[in-house]
């Protein structure tokens, strides 16, 4: 579909994964994104491994990481390009907050605002979310998100004990 064309914009997606080969799977994810000419790769932190925030007791898990890209996509565009990443993973949508093969969110895109039943920008709940601040400020420490920088976020989030380092090449957590 030709869609409409955008100024290129800078955007921050978070990837998660706890199901499967998780780490592969994220690997494989960064590729997929950035494999078309209107999304290109900017930085991509190291993977962390979380513990689940919500969703069912017992799920095992996360592992979790941040992608900066740039895109000539609209919004609607990049969200409807991260859901066919996921959904080439085998992503199902079953239970909210449920075990996921990959799930890709938009936290940023530019600085747009959007508020829709479909698409909220920037997410609503990255601001308090660890899984997504600690990558985040491992590439990008100097991030502001809705007027407040992201490291200063990160030191009040809850699930920040439950972030630790992961060794993509173990497949282990690193103590
Ligand atoms: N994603 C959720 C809900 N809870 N917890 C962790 N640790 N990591 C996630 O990516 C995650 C979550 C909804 O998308
Ligand atoms: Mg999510
Ligand atoms: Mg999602």
């Amino acid at each position: 579909m030709a869609g409409e064309r955008h100024e290129w914009v800078r955007s921050v997606l978070a990837l998660g994964s706890n199901l499967g080969a998780r780490a592969e799977t994220l690997a494989e994810a960064v590729a997929d994104l950035v494999d078309r000419p209107e999304v290109r790769l900017v930085d991509v932190s190291p993977v962390v491994q979380t513990k689940p925030v919500g969703g069912p007791k017992g799920q095992p898990d996360f592992l979790n990481m941040v992608v900066i890209v740039e895109t000539n996509l609209g919004p609607y565009e990049l969200l409807a390009h991260c859901h066919a990443v996921e959904a080439k993973h085998h992503r199902t949508r079953e239970v909210r907050w449920g075990p996921r093969t990959l799930d890709v969110d938009i936290i940023t895109y530019g600085d747009v605002a959007i508020d829709d039943p479909e698409l909220t920008i920037p997410h609503p709940r990255a601001a308090e979310r660890a899984f997504v601040l600690f990558p985040w400020v491992m590439i990008e420490p100097t991030a502001v998100l809705e007027g407040h920088p992201i490291v200063g976020l990160l030191e009040d989030c809850a699930d920040a004990d439950g972030v630790e380092a992961f060794d993509v090449l173990t497949d282990q957590e690193t103590t």
